[in-house]
């Protein structure tokens, strides 16, 4: 993460970030971050709690502050190395707000109406639909174009902010020559999108009520009995079709990341065994899968001091890659220097 490393390798640039609107789940691990870490040795990756765009929907103060805190260390006992990634809160580095306001300037309000995610969280709050809702893509296009990311690896439900980022960097660079790269999602063949296991037709996420989440820090009995609760589907037999048999393909989906199993070795495993074993079976997978994580990030969070300075030293960091590009805007835009 130091300068002169990132300066002497030159590794090509990832950005991706999480909100700490709840406890990060399992569709936020197989989605995103198994994937952060995978690709953390081969690029200069800066990996963010992005707490601005958190506020989109209303946050309790202290729980906000915690969760960014329970985020840091969630992030480094997945397996992030502090000293090669850059793991940084939203807030502590200005230039994302600052350039969010210049990208609100080259995007359409046609473009911002067709997000699917302004939509469905615009039908579901009808209380509280904010201008930052609905802004909330160019907020992230800066995020991304701030550290010139070539790759941003998130779940499916992402895509389309990340293609947007693209065409609005696309549009700039028309304009004032090269000044951003051009981002592409990087999004896993499998994990893409875990459904609740409470409603097969809906992604699991953290900030929804419904329930159907497992959670990074959920301990193994908690696990156990919520897969034990799983909605599975008609007929016993435990088989791969999406159409069909949305909740059982979403449990073998799992099981099939947490083990490395196809799902036709997952289809052999089970056949004839019925649902019930093969829920425990998904179950215990997830439960050996996060048992280190937890425990991990249950040592770090003991180390307060430890995890400010991570954050810290970060934001540092970031920072000089951020106001880089800010600098180069305010230039090409035509603002007068100071
Ligand atoms: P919120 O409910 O507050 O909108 P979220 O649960 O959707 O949050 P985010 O913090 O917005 O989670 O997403 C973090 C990353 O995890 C993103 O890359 C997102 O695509 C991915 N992700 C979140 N939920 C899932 C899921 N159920 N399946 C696959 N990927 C997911
Ligand atoms: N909108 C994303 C979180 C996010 C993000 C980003 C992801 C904010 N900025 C930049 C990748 C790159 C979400 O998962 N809800």
């Amino acid at each position: 993460m130091t300068d002169t490393v990132a300066q002497t390798e030159k590794k090509p640039v990832i950005f991706s970030g999480m909100q700490p609107s709840g406890a990060l789940t399992l569709g936020s691990y197989m989605g995103a971050l198994q994937n952060w870490v995978n690709l953390s040795d081969a690029y200069d990756c800066y990996y963010c709690i992005v707490d601005l765009h958190a506020i989109t929907s209303r946050q309790e103060p202290a729980e906000l502050r915690r969760r960014c805190l329970d985020q840091i260390a969630q992030y480094i006992a997945c397996g992030l190395d502090p000293a090669k990634s850059t793991l940084f809160i939203q807030s502590h580095v200005p230039a994302h707000a600052e350039l969010s306001w210049i990208l609100n300037c080259y995007t359409m309000f046609g473009e911002l109406s067709r997000m699917t995610q302004f939509k469905d969280k615009s039908t579901r709050n009808t209380d509280n639909i904010n201008a930052g809702l609905f802004t909330y893509p160019v907020l992230m296009t800066a995020d991304i174009l701030l550290y010139q990311a070539e790759l941003v690896p998130v779940g499916d439900d992402q895509r389309q902010h990340v293609e947007l980022a693209r065409d609005v960097a696309n549009r700039f660079n028309g304009i004032y020559g090269d000044v951003f790269t051009l981002p592409k999602s990087f999004i896993p063949e499998e994990g893409a999108r875990i459904m609740s296991l409470a409603d097969s037709t809906r992604k699991m996420s953290k900030s929804e009520p419904a329930g159907g989440c497992i959670y990074l820090m959920d301990k193994p009995e908690v696990i156990l009995k919520s897969f034990k609760r799983a909605v599975t589907d008609s007929g016993g037999d435990v088989r791969y079709d999406q159409a069909e048999k949305p909740g059982v393909s979403n449990l073998m989906t799992i099981y099939s990341v947490a083990t490395g199993k196809s799902y036709d070795a997952i289809e052999a495993e089970f056949s004839g065994l019925g649902y019930g074993a093969f829920k425990t079976a998904v179950g215990e997978s997830v439960v050996e899968l996060f048992r280190p994580i937890r425990e991990k990030a249950e040592a770090l969070l003991a180390d307060k001091a430890y995890l400010v300075s991570v954050y810290t030293d970060a934001a540092d960091h970031a920072a000089r890659a951020a106001n880089k590009t800010l600098r180069k805007v305010y230039k090409k835009i035509g603002f007068v220097a100071k």
